[in-house]
């Protein structure tokens, strides 16, 4: 062993710090970036090539010896509330505890719960597994509709159970399948929010993901009209987006609402002024809805000669993306904490 690196071994071994200072002193003049160990490793390649390895393993050694005493006397030094005389001065602030934060999806979700409970909505549920008539024929759509297609929905794999047929089961496709159940089981008035995790067979991508969060509503009763849905809608934008925000309401379809409309507001990002969220368009689109279709209410044990209605539907991935300013949706679901830990203390 080389006498520099012995001494420094030695210096090591007889270390023993009295204060947090002393420690930090002993870890920048050994393992810190421009400490004696880098020093060390960055010489290996000027040692003869025979020499090389008992070198190397008398640098580690050091390596090793230096990062133990570190290690034995970090927790020590560590301030704790009792170091802090906390004894002394109960009111000082406690060491503080590591927390989590609410998922935005959760944040944006409770947000528009809140916003249509403030206008006498109130808040339903159901199952994510779904029968037919629930997900697609109480909602109008016709045997052949595409959205009945393995290729858009996934259907649960009955074959085991002969008393049910192939695409008797599906995960929802959308929360409409809860306003149906609510419809069969309810009497108008009935004012009624769905938020709630949909599923959809679809290739994953920046805008698109196999399952996503929804919202949808209804307000049934006598004489509902299309102002209603626009003057509750535009509340809505304005709550969620900003006073000064507009609407804008454009033709659609839609097999459960006739008319349907999508709406846009005026580009909360850049105020109308063009950007790429809104393809300097102005506009973005959030949600679809329309009158709900007479059949529906019928199917749902409403009579539609009395009752009307308006629904609505939208996408909580696509509003928390527009309030937040987020590009790619995969990023809800990926669990990365420098994602997450960015809504800390956001209720
Ligand atoms: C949308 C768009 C338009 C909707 C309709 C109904 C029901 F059950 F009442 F018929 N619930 N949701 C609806 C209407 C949903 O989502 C884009």
């Amino acid at each position: 062993m080389s006498d520099s690196i012995r001494s420094l071994l030695e210096e090591v071994q007889a270390f023993t710090p009295s204060s947090k200072e002393e420690l930090e002193q002993f870890r920048l003049k050994f393992t810190g970036k421009k400490g004696a160990l880098t020093d060390l490793f960055a010489r290996m390649k000027d040692v003869a090539p025979e020499s090389r390895k008992a070198y190397g393993q008398e640098v580690n050694a050091l390596k090793e010896a230096a990062e133990a005493k570190l290690n034995q006397f970090r927790e020590q030094f560590e301030q704790s509330v009792s170091d802090r005389g906390v004894e002394k001065d109960p009111t000082l602030p406690g060491d503080p505890l590591p927390a989590g934060s609410r998922h935005p999806l959760s944040l944006v979700r409770a947000e528009i719960i809140q916003i249509f409970s403030r206008v006498g909505f109130n808040v339903s549920d159901g199952p994510e597994i779904e029968d037919d008539w629930h997900n697609f024929s109480a909602l109008n759509f016709p045997p052949e509709h595409p959205a009945r297609d393995m290729q858009d929905t996934f259907f649960i794999d009955l074959k085991s159970d002969p008393s049910l047929y192939q695409g008797a089961l599906a995960l929802r496709t959308h929360t409409s399948s809860i306003q149906v159940r609510v419809m069969e089981s309810q009497e108008p008035p009935i004012r009624t929010i769905c938020p709630g995790r949909v599923y959809r067979n679809e290739a994953i991508s920046a805008r698109a993901h196999c399952f996503f969060h929804q919202v949808e509503g209804f307000y049934i009763d006598k004489g509902v009209s299309f102002a209603d849905l626009r003057q509750t809608l535009l509340y809505f934008a304005q709550e969620m987006f900003g006073h000064d925000t507009r609407i804008r309401l454009r033709p659609s379809y839609f097999p459960f609402t006739e008319p349907s409309a999508e709406m846009d507001i005026s580009c909360s990002i850049c105020k109308g002024s063009g950007c790429n969220v809104c393809k300097h368009s102005g506009w973005v689109e959030i949600l679809g809805c329309g009158m709900i279709d007479p059949a529906v209410l019928q199917n749902g044990n409403i009579d539609p000669e009395v009752y009307s209605g308006f629904a609505f539907g939208m996408g909580v991935e696509r509003i928390t993306m527009l309030r937040y300013g987020i590009r790619d949706l995969r990023i809800f679901s990926e669990n990365d904490v420098r994602f997450l830990d960015q809504f800390k203390g956001v209720y």
